[in-house]
């Protein structure tokens, strides 16, 4: 069958915003009074686990074992990361950060060409819309189908479990859509779910290993922009468009 949707992630894919939600994990931490700050490497170890709250979990029970109760992580954690939630959509709302090269341009062609939209991430749908909304971009929340996101599922990225949601709600075989996304993590996820993924690979999740995807690129490139890409037949091309993603999923 042919291509009937383009599910996308978010952190990472629609734009850079890894180091957005760094900023605002380190925000919470010193509103908390802890004295601890994620560099840009701690971070990008700490990426490995997917979702805001069992990151700071992890995070407690390996660099701090035995300090914090298990009730206190149970009642705190959540917590705060609602409070790192609010910091974050505040840094959106402060402006600057704009959706990664070809965006914009790829969702208005499967709108232009009837290919449906959707999104399955691991944040939450508060994070997405602040992200779009927020954005210097012509991308509106209501071009998306169906959003999966965050807690709607038990098991985050890489579980299928968001991917099948959003499936679910399109009422579209993983066969006839395209996943489109940032990480191993987010292939694993993907792949899980039956779905053909390209991947574009951001700041944090250069050099993993994207074996089964599609193709590989470091962005889906623009006119003017081109992508560099690791791996998948462009046919020449410079950049990836819906016509070079229709014939990826029509050869998979
Ligand atoms: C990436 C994630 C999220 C973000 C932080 O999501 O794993 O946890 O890092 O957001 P995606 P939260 O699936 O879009 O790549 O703090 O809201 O979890
Ligand atoms: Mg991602």
């Amino acid at each position: 069958m042919p291509l009937a949707a383009l599910i996308f992630d978010v952190d990472g894919t629609l734009a850079e915003t890894e180091e957005v939600h760094r900023q605002a994990f380190n925000k919470i931490f010193e509103e908390y009074g802890f004295d601890w700050h994620w560099s840009w490497e701690k971070y990008s170890q700490l990426l490995k686990v997917t979702g805001g709250v069992e990151r700071i979990t992890h995070f407690l029970r390996t660099d701090h074992g035995g300090v914090f109760s298990d009730e206190w992580i149970a009642t705190q954690v959540p917590e705060m990361h609602r409070a790192k939630t609010a910091r974050y959509g505040d840094l959106l709302a402060a402006g600057g950060v704009t959706l990664r090269p070809g965006v914009e341009r790829l969702c208005k062609e499967a709108r232009d060409q009837g290919v449906t939209l959707a999104i399955a991430t691991t944040t939450s749908t508060a994070n997405v819309a602040a992200l779009i909304d927020h954005s210097a971009d012509a991308v509106a929340m209501d071009w998306f189908a169906a959003v999966g996101a965050g807690n709607i599922v038990n098991h985050k990225k890489p579980a299928p479990d968001i991917y099948q949601w959003t499936l679910d709600q399109l009422a579209i075989p993983a066969s006839d859509c395209v996943a489109l996304e940032d990480s191993l993590n987010g292939l694993m996820s993907a792949t899980a779910a039956g779905l053909a993924t390209v991947v574009t690979y951001s700041s944090y999740t250069k050099g993993q290993d994207f074996t089964g995807s599609l193709a590989v690129a470091d962005t889906f490139g623009d006119p003017g922009t081109p992508a560099t890409f690791l791996s998948g037949d462009h046919a020449g091309k410079d950049w990836i468009d819906l016509d070079l993603i229709r014939a990826w999923h029509a050869a998979r």
